[in-house]
């Protein structure tokens, strides 16, 4: 049985560009309702005894078991895109991967640029990705759970949660204006430079 993980950080804490009825209703609904349905689902499954990771990994493209795979992916997913924040006071800029993004995108400009490019135009649901491939770097865009931990070549970075519910309360329609906010105040650099293996 999988538990609801903590924030890493108070409700509050991201405001004003997350606020914390977003963040409330996200973590403790959205996320929740996840963890739940997984738990009721993996008594049933061949998967009880397997790492969230491992169930993610072994339902992925099998019908039969849709439901599990979806649910244990957004659990992943959230977990990584909460550890993907970080309080607007302790937001800054890249710094080891900050020649990694020039290299790979022309600059950290381009980069966000090219990431806020890929979270807009996700039709529908998901998420956008940066992603490491060997030793370089790429944005990527997954509909609905599907997520990167199911390619053995991509090692994610870092995430931006572009489901309706990760925004829809603070910006309504405008995603554009939350990705920016997600980009430039409150993305956790650090985070994705522990999950990166270039030096
Ligand atoms: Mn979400």
């Amino acid at each position: 049985m999988f538990d609801l993980p903590s924030l890493p950080y108070a409700n509050n804490s991201l405001s004003p560009f997350i606020s914390s009825q977003t963040l409330s209703f996200h973590h403790e609904k959205h996320h929740k309702t996840y963890v739940d349905n997984l738990n009721r689902l993996l008594p049933d499954s061949p998967f009880t005894s397997l790492s969230l990771e491992d169930i993610i990994r072994q339902s992925h493209g099998n019908p039969a078991y849709q439901g599990i795979f979806n649910n244990a992916a957004q659990v992943w997913n959230h977990t990584f895109y909460w550890h993907s924040l970080t309080p607007p006071q302790s937001f800054q800029k890249p710094a080891l991967l900050m020649p990694y993004l020039a290299r790979d995108f022309g600059s950290y400009e381009a980069f966000l640029g090219s990431f806020k490019d890929a979270a807009l135009s996700q039709f529908g649901s998901g998420w956008a990705w940066l992603v490491q491939v060997d030793q370089k770097l790429k944005i990527l865009k997954t509909s609905n759970a599907e997520t990167p931990l199911c390619d053995e070549k991509l090692i994610p970075l870092l995430t931006c949660d572009v489901w309706e519910h990760a925004y829809y309360l603070d910006y309504q329609n405008r995603r554009g204006d939350y990705v920016q906010a997600f980009l430039e105040n409150v993305l956790n650099w650090s985070f994705a430079e522990k999950n990166t293996t270039l030096r």
